[in-house]
């Protein structure tokens, strides 16, 4: 199986537990997209009656020209499901988030659901999270002084820029992303609050203790990862 079959398979699995009148957050990434599309194509066969809040202005899109009801989280501050793809995930179902850039919006919503179910091909369970350069999202004024200090802190940032250029990548919320290339982790919960501590950091990637239950896609098909 392709990683893009795997990706569209666990998708169509994670639009299964969604049950009418659900509130329903949307992730973002090409995993989510899949999830998307097959939410919207149950949606269209029984009229689900689900009210969505999607974590970038992509997923809210795409789910408007399915027939998905795409409101705010202002409208809708507490979600029953957040649904979305990870870039890495280990056995405690901590997870990397953001290498597709909207991990802010992303933990968001996560915060805002009662359950988060993360969807992943079997290439990205990992023993120890790491390997996959951790997201920081930062202010744009200071993403210089951020830098040094996570360089201080030996986590090797490295700029986000536009594919194929030399601009800074710009985000949803006008920010930009700093990559760090720090290899295995061994104690997340001290990086994570290392991180965070420094001024101008909005947001990293590591979601810690925030997912309830992981699905998997490998050739055999899905299975469930809970801790
Ligand atoms: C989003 O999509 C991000 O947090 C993560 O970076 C990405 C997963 O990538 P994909 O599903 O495109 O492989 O959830």
């Amino acid at each position: 199986m392709t990683q893009d079959d795997a990706k569209r398979l666990v998708g169509e699995h994670g639009a299964e537990p969604i049950e009418p009148d659900m509130t329903v957050g949307l992730g973002t990434g090409t995993t989510a997209t899949q999830f998307i599309r097959a939410l919207g194509a149950r949606n269209a066969q029984t009229k689900l009656n689900i009210r969505c809040v999607a974590s970038s202005k992509a997923s809210a899109d795409l789910a408007r020209s399915l027939g998905l009801d795409v409101v705010t989280l202002n409208e809708l501050p507490r979600l029953d499901l957040y649904i979305d793809g990870a870039d890495e995930v280990d056995s405690q179902l901590n997870l990397i988030k953001g290498g597709g850039g909207a991990h802010f919006r992303e933990k968001i919503v996560a915060s805002c659901s009662d359950q988060f179910v993360a969807l992943v091909d079997s290439s990205k369970v990992v023993a120890t999270l790491g390997k996959f350069p951790l997201p920081v999202e930062v202010v744009k004024m200071a993403y210089v002084p951020v830098q040094r200090k996570l360089d201080a802190l030996g986590l090797n940032p490295v700029l986000r820029h536009e594919k194929g250029t030399d601009e800074p990548l710009l985000i949803d919320e006008d920010n930009y992303i700093l990559d760090c290339h720090c290899g295995p982790i061994s104690d997340l919960e001290a990086v994570s609050s290392e991180i965070r501590n420094i001024v101008g950091v909005i947001k990293h990637g590591l979601f810690l203790n925030m997912t309830s239950v992981c699905l998997v896609a490998d050739d055999d098909g899905v299975v469930q990862l809970k801790v």
